[in-house]
């Protein structure tokens, strides 16, 4: 689908609640760019850069990255995107954080994935990554071609250091405090759109009409 003006919008959720899982569905379907802060963060980990070195034990011990560093690091990826339609996964995570993207840019539209903390434990002690892409795979829910493997690349996938069962509890405790008031934040900005289950494949079509009738709406309006 080719957009006929740019749009922008974020989505949020829980650890685990399938925020990469469904971006990868929206950015092939509606063609946004994709901007993953913790694809950002785990590539500088990877690169060995001074500020991956720095933030690896705050991300390895489930805390949140702080808001200056983090803020300052996407609105700059987003500086060189000024023309570019795009969908932000785990950024905003605090409300500083909310404030500071709001005196950058606009967003369209929040998706919240409203995933129960139950499910979301047991899938990530079963996550594969391929670190480069940031693409996830899941030992029962959508497992590589070939076990261990990316399907695209080849490349050996890798479990996370902080999808331990101890670092997936304090991530969902750093949620539950600072994220989720991020919601309220966008509830009354009127942007919120909540989807609830336990399944992404059931989750996937309700985003996805969403969209396409939110997409629909904004080009009647620009016409
Ligand atoms: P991240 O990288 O942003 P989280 O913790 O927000 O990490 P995460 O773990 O990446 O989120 P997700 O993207 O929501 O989870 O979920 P996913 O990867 O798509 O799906 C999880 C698993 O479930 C996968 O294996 C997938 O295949 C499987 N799955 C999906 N759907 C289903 C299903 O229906 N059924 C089943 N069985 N499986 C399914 O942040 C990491 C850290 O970086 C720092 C923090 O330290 C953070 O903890 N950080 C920040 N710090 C401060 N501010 C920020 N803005 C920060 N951003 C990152
Ligand atoms: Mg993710």
């Amino acid at each position: 689908m080719v957009l006929q003006r740019i749009f922008r919008a974020v989505i949020m959720g829980p650890p685990g609640s399938g925020k990469g899982t469904v971006s990868a569905r929206i950015t092939k379907t509606f063609g946004l760019s994709h901007i993953s802060s913790g694809d950002i963060l785990r590539s500088n980990i990877n690169n060995k850069t001074e500020l991956g070195l720095l933030m690896k034990c705050c991300i390895d011990q489930g805390q949140l990255v702080p808001d200056d560093v983090m803020s300052r690091l996407i609105l700059r990826d987003l500086r060189v995107m000024d023309h570019s339609s795009w969908l932000l996964d785990g950024f905003p995570r605090t409300v500083p954080q909310a404030e500071a993207l709001d005196d950058a840019h606009s967003v369209d539209t929040v998706i919240n994935l409203n995933v129960p903390f139950q499910t979301i434990k047991q899938r990530l002690t079963s996550r594969w990554t391929h670190l480069p892409t940031g693409r996830v795979y899941n030992v029962d829910f959508n497992p590589p071609k070939v076990p261990g493997l990316d399907d695209e690349t080849g490349e050996p996938l890798v479990q996370r250091d902080d999808d331990t069962p101890d670092t997936v509890t304090l991530r969902l405790k750093a949620y539950e405090n600072q994220t989720e008031p991020v919601l309220e934040y966008y509830r009354s900005n009127g942007v919120l759109e909540t989807f609830t289950g336990t399944e992404t494949n059931m989750i996937w079509p309700h985003v996805e009409a969403f969209l396409h009738k939110k997409l629909f709406s904004v080009k009647q309006k620009v016409a």
